[in-house]
């Protein structure tokens, strides 16, 4: 069964290239900074956007017209999972990523859920040997379900706290029967709606009591996965626990976590928290917790989390550069958690829109590459805080100074002398090389 009759493996044919299903900078095998785009960006394609979510939205019925949907119950998960591998290969990306409910259904009991799991699970251990597309990672579906309408980890019923508990160690099988490169926490109803109905102090120690639970059966068992939370400021609940990354950071470290996570960040999530996505990833990488990214765009004039495809090129520039100042992504990947617009409703959409993403962060990766190898931030920031490099400066950045010490320089150091920041300027060079690389 073919379900994208008529479309081939996508090529790169460069960026004088005016056919839509070929890439015009994304170029797998090309050496970009000693390491082939490939291994860079690391891309994954989301199941659940891609192969699950129908269109639906608070005011309408699902629109997606999907081939796949012709089947039901189980039927259907095969035919999407099936589905999955053919467009996986033929966009030539090396990744995927799943939660556990997008690929199988849930059955009336726990144990029906997890033999469902079972059947799909079996079907993409075969489709990952027959095509060598590995599992990004794997995560739990502790939203969606009824049941959770209190949270799952930080829920108030602690029959369902249980539930979730063992949804998290069937996934941890799943992840280790597959190979997955990192396991991911994102706390969907974790948070709260109003305090006044809320043990704050209680459902963050729970929740902390799971991933303990967690990190300790993933050594049971043997799988090394790197574990990874991903921040998030606010829906479903008004009030989400992982904020951001410094307030994700801060609850590991309250709990004696940090050494077994890093962050999964994502760029509209960075800007429902206010941030920009560069500022998220930097937080994260000068504090040795960047894990991996999940890419997409926000709109500015909306205040939801529309997950959109990126195509924002100062944003994948200035997302890659902070990736290659990190020294990479390590482990993790490039994870289109995007989907196309409720209006783009054919399944040929879905290849271009992964097809605009690529390019997008492939231009951004090769740019920032410039960027570097020129020094051009660098230099300005060197510059910038030079003061630091000598003399009293150097005392401070040393941390051998004293209040005593710095008054003894402010009194006969006057007047004080600033200098611009240039941001206008730098701005400019910025896109003198979006434009010319
Ligand atoms: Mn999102």
């Amino acid at each position: 069964m073919t379900y994208f009759e008529g479309i081939s493996t996508i090529a790169y044919e460069g960026r004088g290239s005016k056919n839509p299903l070929a890439f015009k900078h994304y170029n797998p095998k090309e050496v970009v900074a000693g390491k082939t785009m490939e291994e860079h960006l690391r891309f994954a394609v989301a199941y659940w956007h891609t192969f699950t979510a129908n269109g639906t939205d608070p005011f309408g019925a699902g629109t997606m017209v999907r081939n796949w949907d012709r089947y039901t119950g189980l039927d259907l998960a095969k035919a999407r999972a099936e589905a999955s591998f053919e467009f996986i290969t033929k966009l030539g990306v090396p990744f995927f990523a799943f939660h556990d409910r997008d690929i199988a259904p849930e059955g009336a009991t726990l144990q029906e859920t997890n033999k469902n799991l079972d059947v799909i699970v079996e079907m993409m251990k075969q489709f990952m040997k027959d095509t060598g597309v590995k599992l990004l990672w794997n995560t739990q579906n502790m939203f969606t379900n009824p049941r959770f309408v209190h949270g799952a980890g930080t829920t108030s019923n602690a029959d369902v706290y249980a539930y979730a508990a063992a949804q998290v160690k069937k996934s941890l099988e799943i992840g280790k029967e597959l190979g997955a490169e990192n396991y991911v926490f994102w706390g969907g109803r974790e948070g709260y709606e109003t305090l006044l109905n809320t043990n704050m102090k209680l459902e963050l120690d729970n929740l902390a009591h799971l991933y303990r639970m967690a990190i300790d059966y993933a050594q049971e068992i043997g799988f090394d996965a790197q574990f990874l939370i991903e921040p998030k400021p606010k829906e479903p609940t008004k009030h989400q626990y992982d904020f951001d990354a410094a307030t994700t950071m801060n609850f590991l470290r309250t709990y004696g976590l940090q050494d077994h996570f890093k962050l999964n960040l994502e760029a509209n999530h960075a800007t429902l928290a206010g941030h920009t996505f560069e500022h998220e990833i930097r937080v994260a990488s000068i504090n040795g917790m960047l894990g991996s990214l999940d890419a997409n765009q926000g709109d500015m004039l909306l205040g939801w989390d529309t997950d959109e495809f990126p195509q924002d090129l100062t944003q994948t520039t200035l997302t890659m550069y902070e990736v290659l100042k990190n020294g990479g992504i390590g482990r993790g990947g490039v994870n289109f958690d995007a989907k196309v617009r409720r209006a783009s409703f054919e399944q040929e959409d879905l290849f271009f829109a992964h097809i605009a993403g690529m390019d997008a962060y492939a231009k951004g990766l090769k740019v920032a590459a410039k960027l570097i190898e020129d020094r051009v931030l660098e230099e300005v920031v060197e510059s910038r805080y030079r003061s630091f490099q000598v003399g009293i400066g150097a005392e401070i950045a040393a941390g051998t100074a004293t209040l005593k010490s710095l008054e003894a320089y402010a009194y006969q150091n006057h007047p004080i002398r600033n200098v611009s920041g240039r941001q206008e300027r730098i701005k400019a060079v910025v896109n003198e090389y979006l434009l010319s690389e």
